[in-house]
């Protein structure tokens, strides 16, 4: 809860105009997304130069360090770390310093009724961090250092050159059916036997380790840490472990691999929080090959930002081509991955602040959420452009999303929502439901606001959404499960953090279901704190009833969970 009281603090902490302004598009802003964009940006412990503004008020150097420290644990998350606004508000000198400190301070210790957390009265900051914030961000914003191409390649590791890795198989374990777990907070990845439901391995990775992808062939696995660390994970090995290892940027989210007809396993592609940039590695090295920027000009007011974050990434079915969503100007790029040395990039103005998002049943189009502009994109990957830009509920947060035919509607890719209760089901069928195609055509109403995933699977006929940031636990301990073929009947609810069965108290919060490869069971993850029993919980997708509780001491703060066969196949 601190670092989510912090970050609703430091988005009201611009000029009056702004800060009123803030307030009012704030209003009725849930507890859920102020936490999920108040994640720690690994730059906090990055050396920086002070920068002063002879306008500021002054600060000693251990000052700007711990507030710098403090900004970059909690802030920069929503407000970047330029301070230029990403998913907040901009926090620049030229906002701030005419607010002045002691103007600041108030919104810092008080909060606002717009949702703005009261930090001192809360006891959770004293008078000097207060004071000493509000100084703060009424400097120059610090800039961390780049990583280009001679910083990565002393991170660069082949742990297992590919010429002394297995010729073959050399496990018993059934791979398509291992789920890559992360384990949020402690850098590692679990590998668990989803048909024995036992730990394989658990594999060192980067710092606050976020997902999990496969390659074509669904021999590797490629795990991307926060701190911009990818591993490089071989399934063929006896005990699948770790055969090579690089930092592409200081702070990252995603990664893929090439998955075109004649590149399977060729190519490996990053995206960087920071620096703002996506690099093109060797698929079997992890040797970097080329690095992109993507600092430029936003996709509405065209000015120029200079730190647009990469989000999420996917390899083209259609063409040798990745597709890079960045987020803060708003430009989903087709990257064709066939000439290194003569890249072709398309250029897809989409929306800004793109984030999650996945195929539609056939493939063709990618559905990205431009979460804090409330739509989705729907990219054409076979003709390079934008299909529509759909308007959907509050926030709009998929994960990958899920595919379902829809009685009536045919084909429809479905997203919750971070800001409501609404569940959004978009027509993808232009050919057979012309008139439904890339349209909102129903809207469901969940458990409440605070989704983050949603699930099916094409054997199923069941729709799972979680609700993991909403502050009841009674709903971010429990999933929605709708009958696909009776939506109108609304949605039983599955108890899935009592089933597992936790004494301890704590938040046990549901995330992320998963199915294994049959499409009979869906995962779950029971998301305690670090110090908290976790568990991972299996359901019976055809009775809805509990079908095993996985627990080990070692599955701490389980949140992803990656099923090889369907990861590699964007099954979802
Ligand atoms: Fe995620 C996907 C960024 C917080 C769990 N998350 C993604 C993607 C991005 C992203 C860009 C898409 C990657 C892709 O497909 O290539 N996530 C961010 C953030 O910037 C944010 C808001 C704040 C942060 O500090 O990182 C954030 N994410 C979280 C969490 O707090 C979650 C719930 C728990 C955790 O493990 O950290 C979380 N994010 C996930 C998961 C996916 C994901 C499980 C992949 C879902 C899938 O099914 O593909």
């Amino acid at each position: 809860m601190k670092i989510l009281r912090f970050t609703a603090i430091a988005a009201l902490m611009a000029s009056s105009v702004a800060v009123t302004a803030y307030a009012q598009e704030k209003k009725g802003v849930t507890p859920g997304e102020l936490g999920y964009h108040a994640g720690s940006s690994p730059l906090a412990g990055e050396p920086m130069v002070q920068s002063t503004n002879p306008k500021a008020p002054p600060m000693t150097q251990a000052e700007f360090d711990k507030a710098r420290t403090i900004y970059f644990e909690r802030c920069a998350g929503c407000h970047g770390v330029l301070r230029k606004g990403a998913t907040g508000k901009a926090l620049t000198p030229d906002l701030t310093v005419a607010s002045g400190t002691e103007y600041l301070k108030v919104f810092i210790a008080y909060g606002s009724p717009a949702g703005m957390p009261n930090w001192l009265t809360s006891g959770e900051m004293n008078e000097k961090e207060v004071d000493m914030m509000a100084r703060y961000i009424q400097h120059d914003p610090p800039m961390p250092p780049e990583f280009g191409m001679e910083q990565m390649k002393a991170t660069w590791k082949v742990v297992i050159p590919p010429e002394k890795r297995p010729k073959k198989k050399m496990n018993n374990f059934n791979i398509d059916n291992i789920f890559s777990t992360t384990l949020r907070d402690t850098g590692e990845v679990a590998l668990i036997d989803g048909d024995t439901k036992k730990i394989i391995n658990i594999v060192k990775t980067g710092y606050a380790v976020h997902i999990s992808r496969t390659s074509a062939s669904g021999r590797y696995v490629f795990v991307i840490g926060r701190d911009g660390k990818i591993n490089m994970i071989d399934l063929w090995m006896e005990k699948p472990d770790n055969v090579a290892e690089i930092r592409i940027g200081l702070e990252a989210r995603s990664v893929d691999t090439s998955k075109f007809k004649g590149y399977e396993d060729k190519l490996a592609i990053a995206g960087a929080y920071w620096p703002p940039q996506y690099v093109i590695m060797d698929g079997d090295t992890l040797e970097p090959k080329k690095i992109v920027s993507t600092r430029g000009m936003t996709v509405d007011k065209q000015e120029y930002h200079p730190e647009p974050r990469v989000a999420s990434i996917v390899a083209s079915h259609y063409k040798p081509e990745f597709i890079v969503n960045v987020k803060e100007t708003g430009k989903t790029l087709m990257v064709d991955y066939s000439d290194l040395d003569a890249l072709k990039v398309t250029e897809i103005g989409t929306a800004r602040f793109l984030h999650d998002g996945g195929w539609d049943s056939s493939k063709r189009y990618f559905m990205v959420a431009a979460n804090q502009s409330n739509k989705i994109a729907a990219v054409d990957a076979k003709e390079g452009k934008l299909v529509s830009l759909i308007d959907v509920g509050k926030i709009p947060h998929p994960g990958r999303g899920a595919n379902f035919k829809h009685p009536k509607f045919g084909p429809v890719w479905a997203t919750g929502h971070l800001g409501d209760e609404t569940i959004s089901l978009i027509g993808t069928d232009p050919k057979g439901n012309k008139q439904y195609a890339f349209k909102e055509v129903a809207k469901l109403t969940g458990q409440g606001a605070g989704s983050l995933f949603i699930k099916t699977h094409p054997k199923s006929k069941n729709l799972y959404v979680d609700t993991t940031l909403h502050p009841d636990p009674k709903i971010s301990q429990s999933v929605a499960v709708y009958d696909i073929n009776n939506l109108d009947k609304g949605f039983k609810v599955l108890p899935v953090a009592d089933w597992a069965g936790i004494k301890d108290d704590g938040a046990k919060r549901v995330v992320q279901p998963e199915y294994n490869k049959a499409g009979d069971e869906v995962w779950f993850s029971v998301w305690s704190a670090k110090n908290k029993e976790s568990a991972i919980v299996v359901v019976d997708d055809k009775t809805l009833k509990l079908k095993a509780v996985i627990k080990d001491p070692r599955l701490i703060t389980p949140t992803g969970k990656f099923n090889i066969y369907n990861t590699q196949r964007d099954v979802y």
